[in-house]
Parts: structure tokens; sequence; C-alpha cells
């Protein structure tokens, strides 16, 4: 241990703890802007200077490390100065246009700025604006942009994807596409961890929030709005309802005082993924279809992007299952337009998701009979929910536990921890053992694919499950970059499955690139562990005993994997 005072406070820290950390430890913030745990410790934005006393240089505080005897000031008036030229220097390049900013209230900038008391800008220089697509689902905004490097490196060493790169040089050094590429040709993912990465405002998801509400304000359009799993374990975390108040029975609510005409949980969609995907998985894996590779998941359209452009020869062991929002959009677009007695084209589809890719996925075209369009017609994240339901003026507090809308009313256990990375294995485990055996297993018999926290497992969950004379060998991984390392494990036969999850966010959804920002603080587990909690509370925890699915073959597709089934829940993820 090393012994040193930190603001007159004596402390102790281990060594090799960074000052900041020490300080942290001891209930001391220190501003910062461009440190990233683990991930972005280079000092690029100097505000987290400190002074050591005798030493007349500052030093930044997320790279230096204690020291026995040291004595350092977070706050003396030279750390001030120093901070706050430095702050007015990083807002001479940086538009400031707070007002407008969709950051605006949950800005790093603008609240180091704020605090130093910046009221006036000393200096100013001409900010170009660089082009950018308003189409593509992922927005940035250069001139918004600090040059932290978060972006290039959370994208590059946690999503291996390099997407990001510096150019330019001196005071026109910036952030872009590498390879000045269009981000319409480059490799991106969609997994929106940049945004959620991002200090500022330079990285948003494009915005579908008014295209929702021109919907519900058309009297000829029936909007139908589904919610996904992960939302539920975030979007009070802004609202200052703790997890046991932010249910999802009151985003139902909000959706109905919304002006919503149908509102749906995506669980129910899950469970019908797991009927379609679980009968697949069984059916390839007993035809030795599976010997060589696995079979993957393909609820993920971050994973489905990242397949495609980075092991293009993979793509045929994907499941051939559309995702459970795809899924619900076709489903709404059909079985219920035809309960309903309107054409398809009256029907808006509207998912509520933690993700930005889906807002890519939707895109998926729907054939019934004749092309009728997309199976989803707009996404909104998490964070566009929050900025609806501010926009409506609406109290948190008087939000009331509703109940979604009939007939596609069930949603299990099961299907609640799709959100969670290991989920979607272990909804299938449960159901491909019943499908094999005639029997329930134990609800949480397959609770080894779950993840017990990032930094010691780096995302990956394997087990081997033996059922009578068959053994699955599993796999479940979040983060692309440790995707991966699995696949090139797989790819140099050093790792053999049967059946392999990924979902491109680490955590999964719950950590999605459209799941509100904490200042890069990584929340995912604790989201997780919520769903767990409600799929251990649940009523119903296999996706099989779900009686809304059950009748939805009853009345409709027959049974899993059949023809009409084939039409409309898969895809040869062609597009
Ligand atoms: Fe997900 Fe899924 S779990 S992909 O993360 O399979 O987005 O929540 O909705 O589709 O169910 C996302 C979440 C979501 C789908 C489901
Ligand atoms: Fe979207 Fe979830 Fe995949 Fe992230 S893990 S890209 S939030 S589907």
């Amino acid at each position: 241990m090393v012994n040193l005072t930190i603001d007159g406070k004596q402390i102790s820290a281990s060594e090799n703890t960074t000052i900041m950390e020490a300080a942290r430890q001891n209930g001391i913030p220190i501003p910062k802007l461009c440190y990233l745990k683990g991930i972005n410790e280079i000092a690029a934005c100097r505000v987290c200077v400190v002074e050591i006393e005798g030493k007349d240089k500052l030093i930044t505080s997320c790279n230096n490390m204690v020291e026995e005897g040291m004595i350092i000031y977070t706050n003396s008036p030279k750390v001030r100065r120093n901070r706050r030229t430095t702050v007015e220097l990083i807002l001479s390049q940086h538009n400031c246009e707070c007002v407008t900013c969709i950051r605006s209230g949950n800005c790093s900038l603008q609240r180091v700025a704020n605090d130093l008391n910046i009221i006036h800008i000393p200096f100013k220089m001409e900010i170009e604006k660089q082009p950018w697509s308003k189409e593509f689902p992922l927005i940035r905004d250069s001139s918004k942009c600090i040059k932290c490097m978060r972006c290039i490196q959370v994208c590059d060493k946690v999503q291996s994807l390099s997407i990001w790169d510096v150019e330019g040089t001196g005071s026109r050094t910036t952030i872009n596409v590498a390879g000045y590429k269009k981000i319409e040709e480059a490799a991106c993912s969609l997994c929106g961890q940049c945004i959620t990465h991002c200090p500022t405002g330079a990285l948003t998801e494009r915005d579908e929030t008014e295209k929702v509400w021109n919907a519900i304000a058309d009297p000829e359009k029936i909007v139908v709005v589904q919610i996904a799993p992960a939302v539920r374990a975030a979007w009070g975390e802004e609202l200052g309802l703790s997890r046991e108040e932010a249910t999802v029975g009151k985003i139902i609510d909000v959706w109905r005082r919304l002006g919503a005409d149908y509102v749906f949980d995506t669980s129910f969609s899950a469970d019908l993924t797991i009927m379609e995907e679980g009968t697949e998985f069984l059916q390839r894996f007993t035809s030795g279809e599976l010997k060589d590779r696995p079979m993957f998941t393909s609820c993920c359209p971050g994973w489905i992007r990242f397949i495609k452009s980075q092991y293009p020869h993979l793509v045929k062991y994907l499941s051939s299952a559309k995702s459970p929002q795809q899924m619900f959009g076709a489903v709404m677009k059909t079985y219920f337009a035809e309960k309903l007695g309107v054409s398809p084209e009256k029907i808006y589809t509207v998912s509520v998701m933690p993700c930005v890719a889906k807002k890519s996925e939707r895109e998926m075209d729907l054939y019934h009979g004749e092309y009728v369009g997309h199976d989803v017609d707009a996404v909104v994240t998490t964070r566009e929910l929050l900025r609806m339901i501010r926009a409506a003026h609406i109290e948190p507090s008087t939000l009331m536990d509703q109940e979604s809308d009939r007939p596609m009313q069930e949603g299990t256990g099961a299907g609640v921890i799709f959100g969670a990375t290991g989920g979607v294995m272990e909804a299938a485990l449960r159901t491909a053992y019943y499908l094999l055996k005639g029997e329930n297993p134990p609800a949480d018999a397959f609770q080894a694919v779950r993840s017990t926290g990032f930094n010691e497992h780096q995302g990956v969950q394997e087990a081997v499950f033996q059922v009578d004379d068959v053994t699955v060998r599993t796999a479940a991984v979040s983060g692309l970059g440790n995707a991966r390392a699995l696949i090139d494990k797989i790819e140099r036969g050093e790792a053999q499955y049967d059946f392999v999850e990924v979902m491109a966010c680490p955590g999964g959804c719950v950590g999605g690139g459209g799941q509100p920002i904490h200042d890069g603080e990584e929340l995912a587990f604790e989201r997780g562990k919520n769903l767990y909690y409600l799929d251990k509370n649940a009523d119903i925890r296999y996706s099989h005993e779900n009686q809304d699915v059950q009748k939805l073959y009853e009345e409709y597709f027959e049974k899993p994997n059949s023809h009409k089934s084939h039409m409309l829940l898969h895809t040869e993820h062609m597009k």
C-alpha cells in the first residue's frame, strides 16, 4: 500500500493505482473528458490535471500512479486556472449549440464547462463541418467532436472494427471514418458503442421520433408498438425511477398516453423466435449439418452486419430465424392485421429498442403474397423514448402498470432474458430440452451460460450440456472483439461448438448503443441482473409454454418451421 494526501485527506491506495482512481475511491471526483477506464487512458484532454506539492508542472491524474508521501491538490487555484484554459480551448473548437443538442443535460463537456463557471469563451476558431449522410442510422456531427479518441478506442479495442481514425494534423486534426471512406462504405456494425462512449453530442442515432409522432397523428394509420426486453432494464435511469419502479407496464402506459393504438412486449416474439430457432437448431444438429461449424444466433443485427463484412463464408451457419423485432413486425402486419380486418399497409409498426442497428435491420422486406413494405416502420431507441416522454410532459410518478394488448400478450421469463448476454442461448436450451425429452428441465438448469461479470470472463461463457446421450456444446459471447477471438479459435480448430450466441454489445442488449448514457460507465451487468430477476419471478419461464404463441401456431403458422413460418419469420440474411 502507498500512503498519500489528496486535498488534505490522508489516504492509502494500492501500488499502481492511478491518482484519479485513488481519489475516486476516497470520494474525490476529478473532472475528466477523454478518460475511459481500461479503454482510453491517454491523457488527451488534460482536464484531469492535478498539482503535486513541490513540483512546478501539473500532471494528468488518469495515467500517473500514486507514490508514497505524495501531497496532491485536485482543485488548487493553479489547477483551476489551467483546467479552465484547457476547457476554453476545447470550447473554441466546439460549436456550443447546447440548446439544440441532443446531449444537452447529459454532456460531459457542458458539465465540466459549467462546473468551471465558464460563461464566456475567450477564443474562437472557425469550425468546419464534415459532410455526413442523414440516412445512415449513425449520425456524426464533426463540429461537436472534441477529439478525445474514445470512439476510436472503443471501436478498436472492444469491437475490433477500427471504423474511426485520426485525420489531418495540427489544429486541423480531427476524427473521421478510417481510410477516407464514407460511413456507408465502412464495415460499421452499427452497435452504437461509439455513441454511448462519446462525451458530447458528436455521435448520435438517426432520430425517428418525428416519424412516430406523425404516424400517431395520422387517422389513417393504426400505430402498433413493441417494447424490447432490455429497454425495461434501463429506461428509468434518467427519470429517477428505481429498477423496481421502472416496469415494462409503465412503458405500456407511456405509449397509450402518447396515442399508440396497440402496445405489445417483444418478449412475446422472443418466445416465438425460440420456437422457430430451437426447432431449426435441433433439425440442423441431428442432421449432422453442424459437424464443422456451430449454428449462430441471428437476433442481433450488429452481429449480422459484422459476420457479413468480416466472415462472409460463415453466413450460412447463421440461424435463418428473423429476430424477435422482425418476427413481431411480420406478425403485426399479417396475423394481427387479419384479426383487425385491415390491410397490412394500414398498420404502422414501431419498435422501442436499446439498439441502433435495429434501425437498419427494420428495412427487411415483408412479403405477404405480395410485397407489403417492411416488417417494422420505425425504430426508436430507449433514449428516443425518453425524449418522447419529455416532449409529452409525462410526469413519471403518475405512470401506472398496464398490461399489453391481446392477442399477443403473454411473454415468458425466457423471452425477457433475451436482453442479457447468454439469455437467448438459455431460453433456447430450456425449450430444446423439452423438445428432446418431452418434459421441462429445471428452469435454471442452463444458467452456466449467464455472464458473471465482464472483467473476469471477457464476455465469453462456454458450457456443455448433456441430455441423455446427446451432448450440446455451447458458447455465448458479447462484444465483437470477443466474438472475433472466439470465431478465430473455431476457425483454427481450437474450439468446437454446436450452438453459439453472439451479441454485438458488451453484456448484450442491456448494454446496447441506444441505451441511456452515463459518461462511459458500464451498467450492462447490473441491468442484466434485473432481467434475470424478472425471469426468476415470472409465472412462466419456458417459451414453449407461452399460450399466446401456441395459439398463434394453432390459428396461423400451424407449427414451427412450417411453410408459412418460413415465408414470414425466416430470412436468408441477404440484405
Ligand atoms: Fe434485443 Fe432481441 S434481445 S436483439 O438485444 O433478440 O435490440 O432487448 O429486442 O429483436 O427480444 C435488442 C433487446 C431485442 C430482438 C429480443
Ligand atoms: Fe443491438 Fe443488442 Fe446487438 Fe447491441 S447486442 S447491436 S443492442 S441487438
